[in-house]
């Protein structure tokens, strides 16, 4: 399963890392890493982001937007000047997939204009004109669930069958998007954790994780450091990385394709440990 990501090509015969590379200043794990007196210091960020290569991410997820419970939500006019330089400088100096992690249009296609290879929408393309740029962009998109918007999702989270719903969910975006041109072959498709899930909706998902790689195309998960690690298994965020590493296993042995973390260099560790055992 090989997907073209511009001038890249992203082979998920085997699983592949994304990093993550918060330019927010208030991201839940890492907010604000990146900031000097208040300013995005775009030195520190290719730093970052030369690390995460080096340690083994094939892609690198840049995003303006704070996602996390609670986040305040941001203008345009500032996820545009967090992400497109950072885009630019990654791609004139590394050679990796940059993704860019965003719900608007005018970010994709500014993003893959600066050389971003990749989409990753956690609203899977759903807020005005995100399709049709996605259709032109002609990226591979990550199209994620999620029940509500940041600001409430976790606030009261419901489902009759959680399983059931978020496949649903995929087999429908699947077909929005075949409506505009968009083939399967360019989506990936990720269960949202913590985006609007409870840890029982959570240990569900993970269950039901060989029915979504089913469906055929290729699973991204995002489990790093999150907050369900630190209350299935009673974690402040700066001990999570275990759990993160055996959740993100059990992710890969049920068919996970693409780990999105912080900590690329243990999560190259799994990655190894699954391919020596699978
Ligand atoms: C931006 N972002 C934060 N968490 C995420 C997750 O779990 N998946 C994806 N695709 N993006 C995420």
């Amino acid at each position: 399963m090989k997907l073209y990501c511009g001038r890249h090509l992203l082979d998920l015969t085997s699983p592949k890392i994304m990093g993550i590379l918060n330019t927010t200043p208030d991201s839940f794990s890492d907010g604000g890493a990146l900031y000097e007196q208040g300013c995005l210091n775009t030195h520190a960020a290719l730093k970052k982001a030369e690390q995460m290569l080096s340690e083994g991410a094939a892609i690198i997820d840049v995003g303006g937007e704070s996602t996390r419970p609670g986040a305040a939500p941001v203008s345009l006019q500032q996820e545009l000047d967090r992400v497109v330089r950072i885009v630019e400088i990654i791609a004139a100096r590394l050679d990796v997939i940059i993704s860019v992690d965003t719900s608007r249009p005018e970010v994709m296609r500014a993003a893959a204009e600066a050389g971003a290879g990749f989409i990753n929408d956690v609203r899977a393309l759903q807020w005005p004109g995100a399709l049709e740029a996605a259709c032109q962009l002609e990226l591979p998109i990550c199209l994620m669930h999620k029940q509500g918007e940041p600001s409430d999702m976790q606030i009261n989270p419901s489902y009759r069958h959680v399983d059931r719903e978020v496949r649903d969910f995929f087999y429908d975006s699947i077909q929005r998007c075949r409506g505009y041109g968009i083939s399967a072959q360019r989506l990936i498709l990720d269960p949202g954790f913590g985006f609007g899930k409870t840890d029982e909706h959570h240990l569900q998902l993970l269950k039901a994780l060989p029915q979504f790689a089913d469906i055929g195309c290729p699973l991204l998960v995002g489990l790093s450091r999150k907050s369900m690690i630190g209350r299935l298994l009673g974690r402040e965020l700066s001990q999570r990385l275990p759990g993160s590493l055996g959740f993100g296993l059990v992710a890969l042995q049920r068919g996970a394709k693409i780990l999105r973390v912080h900590d690329v260099a243990a999560t190259q560790d799994i990655v190894k440990v699954y391919e020596l055992t699978c």
